[in-house]
């Protein structure tokens, strides 16, 4: 992720002068909405400096002060390292935040937070002390657009809470691209926000030993939940979640939809970097309400994804009382691979999920699919399912560095081989295919 996709950015730059940062508030809207000001902090800057690139300031906290909508802030590489909340605990169960984006944006003029192209912005919070409950970011703002920046180390410093969380997401509209959360509780948390996207991010090595409900038992990669009805989706898209104690992906007790598509999750449910067993382990859970029936619950989808080597389910509808949509997905040695236990309204366990052109190869493949509208899966169709009919069935690499672009490396692993049984042997999900009809799992294969 280096020189060739920050062409752009960079002429960009070239045109930003110090005169030009230097005008007023406002001063570029003349030239257009796309030409905000532009910002910059470093570690080594100075909030009482001008926050230019040459004297930059130093903390977000004084650039969110002065950034307007349409403005873009970008952080020098480096670590910011922070020892300390915003705030003071009121309790050892009270939040408290080492950053707040409580600013907005708006619609088409997002306030953007960016790393500075070609360099990496580490926020690191591993020395915080405050005796509470923490939140690295926590954003209650809406239109704002985080990118490149890395997350890491909110520590748990009592035994009181469930977890910490490495950015908390209450506010709405907001896109994450390319941020990387890691080494801490759940690396991002959508709590009660809508209309939200998770573009091209990492989360992983996530752990949660002093958790009230037990070690490794809600650190999850990512989370989307408590948002109300009638919200627009909140959205996952290119994410990768590994090696996080607890699940992958977590949509529990939400009442608007998500989407998660073309993302991967293997290893979770262990502590991190070990086969010790931890927490519950689902790579994609997708719903659910602890096993309460909601009337009103939403259809979540989750489509052209990986789950492999998860302790528990690769795919999981964890209670969820609606059929929740599975679409060209990939399971491979998890435990099951497809586990669509639902609820109904009186409370039975009951199969749940809309499932079509889903791969499942070694592990367990299905449990809980009596109830479930199934076709079209390999285990529907008796296609022959043999490590042959992939270009590889490797485990290793997948968090390999991204694209310049941001979105997910291209490798051979559970890619359809090219004379693969499973190619063209799906059916139509109102989404693009190539070849005479969709393949199975999650790569429509590209002829190679
Ligand atoms: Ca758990
Ligand atoms: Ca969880
Ligand atoms: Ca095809």
């Amino acid at each position: 992720m280096r020189t060739a996709k920050f062409a752009t950015p960079v002429l960009l730059l070239s045109v930003v002068t110090a005169s030009s940062i230097a005008m007023a508030p406002g001063s570029a809207s003349a030239s257009g909405a796309a030409a905000g000001n532009t910002y910059y902090v470093a570690p080594n800057g100075n909030d009482g400096a001008a926050g230019t690139q040459a004297a930059p300031w130093a903390s977000i906290a004084r650039a969110q002060a002065v950034a307007k909508a349409g403005d873009t802030v970008y952080f020098r590489g480096g670590t910011y390292a922070y020892t300390r909340a915003n705030s003071t605990c009121s309790s050892q169960t009270a939040r408290v935040d080492a950053i707040t984006l409580d600013k907005s944006g708006s619609s088409g003029n997002p306030i953007r937070y960016s790393a500075q192209p070609g360099e990496k912005p580490v926020f690191d919070f591993s020395r915080m002390t405050d005796n509470c409950r923490i939140k690295g970011f926590n954003v209650t703002g809406s239109w704002i657009h985080l990118k490149g920046l890395e997350v890491k180390g909110v520590p748990q410093n009592n035994n009181r809470n469930a977890e910490s969380w490495g950015i908390w997401v209450s506010g709405s509209n907001n896109v994450f691209e390319q941020i990387n959360t890691h080494h801490m509780g759940t690396g991002l948390f959508v709590n009660g926000g809508g209309g939200n996207l998770v573009l091209n991010s990492d989360s992983h090595d996530n752990y949660d030993p002093r958790s009230s409900d037990g070690p490794g038992e809600n650190a999850d990669g990512f989370g989307s939940h408590y948002t109300p009805a009638g919200r627009a989706a909140n959205v996952f898209r290119g994410c990768r979640a590994w090696w996080n104690a607890d699940d992958g992906f977590d949509l529990i007790s939400t009442y608007s939809p998500v989407t998660i598509e073309n993302s991967w999750a293997w290893r979770n449910g262990y502590v991190p970097g070990t086969t010790t067993p931890s927490g519950n382990g689902a790579g994609f859970k997708s719903g659910g309400y602890g096993g309460d029936y909601e009337a009103n619950a939403p259809k979540h989808t989750v489509r052209f994804s990986v789950a492999f080597l998860n302790k528990a389910a690769g795919f999981y509808a964890n209670h969820h009382p609606v059929a929740n949509d599975f679409f060209n997905n990939t399971g491979y040695g998890n435990n099951p691979n497809f586990n669509m236990r639902g609820v109904d309204s009186s409370g039975a366990a009951v199969g749940r999920g809309n499932l079509r052109n889903n791969i499942a190869y070694t592990g367990t493949p299905t449990s809980y699919m009596t109830g479930t509208n199934a076709a079209y899966n390999s285990w529907n169709l008796g296609v022959p399912l043999s490590d042959s009919q992939f270009r590889s069935v490797s485990t290793s690499g997948w968090d390999a560095p991204r694209q310049t672009d941001g979105s997910l490396p291209v490798l051979p692993h559970l890619r359809l081989a090219a004379n693969s049984a499973l190619i063209d042997k799906g059916t139509g999900v109102g989404l693009p295919f190539s070849g005479s009809a969709p393949d199975l799992g999650a790569f429509e294969n590209d002829g190679r």
